[in-house]
């Protein structure tokens, strides 16, 4: 199992092998993005997105693979969209957008199950977890409070990871990663991994561990935190440059709010984390492994 996102701010360019300004260049390529949203009047119900990028296999099943990948994704989330739990959307629209430039492809991160099923520990966990990614324990307060507020319709939340401030620059909207998504081996070897950790829901872990991995890779990032908006799935994370570490039951009961709240490291250029969060396409081509494990097992005894 290895990890493969190296932290600090000062080697960004060299993670993303070009500046964000550079990144933009108008040069097309023959990956797709598929995204999704559905709203019930004003309120958002859910959303989904995914890259569609050419595959070596499709050469052997011919030159339509792409696009019916693109219909079958589309489909798929439209389905999904429908029958999610959050309630029953009036309006469900779907884009499909060439990407202007090609996408970064990267490992995903490790995906470790703590093996704790009690929520109030998993949260001391997820905080020492935070603490050894050099986040203060001010600054986790917040980024728990910027998940236990409103944002089911907001991305995330930015925070400072040493004085706890809020650095995106509209928190009322917060920042979205759009153009990620996997390549047919990467989504296979990630359900492999996911799969052998029983979870409920493979599919919501594996868009988590896509996500997870794309931030971790945002220049500045130190960590993330996350639990879902979905009243009935309980699951959250830690992610780090090392690993994707997941919480069966991380959620308080009675919380239905849910989100992510992005460590940044204090001076980081939050300009560029914006842009590459929201701009960079990733595509994950392979998984890293991942395990089952006891708090004990990463800490030693104290927390165990
Ligand atoms: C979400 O994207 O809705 C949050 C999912 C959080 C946890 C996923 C997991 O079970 O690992």
């Amino acid at each position: 199992m290895s990890g493969n996102v190296d932290d600090g701010i000062a080697d960004a360019d060299a993670r993303t092998g070009t500046t964000a300004d550079e990144g933009r260049n108008e040069t097309t390529s023959d990956a797709f993005s598929v995204r999704m949203r559905a709203s019930a009047g004003d309120e958002h119900v859910s959303g989904a997105e995914t890259i569609i990028a050419h595959d070596e296999a499709d050469e052997t099943t011919g030159t339509d693979a792409v696009s019916d990948k693109v219909a079958s994704a589309a489909e798929s989330m439209v389905q999904r969209a429908l029958e999610h739990p959050r309630g029953n959307p009036d309006d469900v629209t779907v884009t499909v957008e060439r990407l202007s430039r090609p996408p970064r492809c990267v490992e995903a991160l490790p995906v470790v199950t703590l093996d704790v099923d009690d929520a109030d520990e998993s949260r001391e966990v997820a905080r020492e977890l935070l603490a050894r990614a050099d986040i203060t324990d001010g600054a986790v307060t917040r980024g728990f409070d910027v998940l236990r507020s409103d944002t089911a319709e907001r991305g995330a939340g930015l925070v400072d990871a040493a004085d706890g401030s809020r650095l995106d620059p509209i928190p009322a909207r917060g920042v979205r990663a759009t153009n990620i998504g996997t390549s047919d081996a990467g989504r296979d070897a990630l359900d492999v991994v996911i799969t052998k950790q029983e979870v409920a829901s493979p599919e919501t872990v594996r868009e988590a561990v896509v996500l997870a991995t794309t931030i971790a890779h945002a220049p500045g990032t130190r960590a993330e935190l996350c639990w879902s908006d979905d009243p009935d799935y309980a699951a959250g994370y830690v992610a780090t440059p090392e690993a994707y570490y997941r919480f069966p039951v991380l959620k308080p009961d009675g919380v239905t709010e849910g989100g992510r709240a992005i460590f940044v490291a204090p001076g980081a250029p939050v300009v560029k984390v914006v842009d590459y969060l929201e701009t960079q396409p990733v595509l994950v081509g392979g998984a890293s492994g991942g395990e089952t494990v006891e708090p004990a097992a990463l800490f030693g005894d104290e927390n165990g």
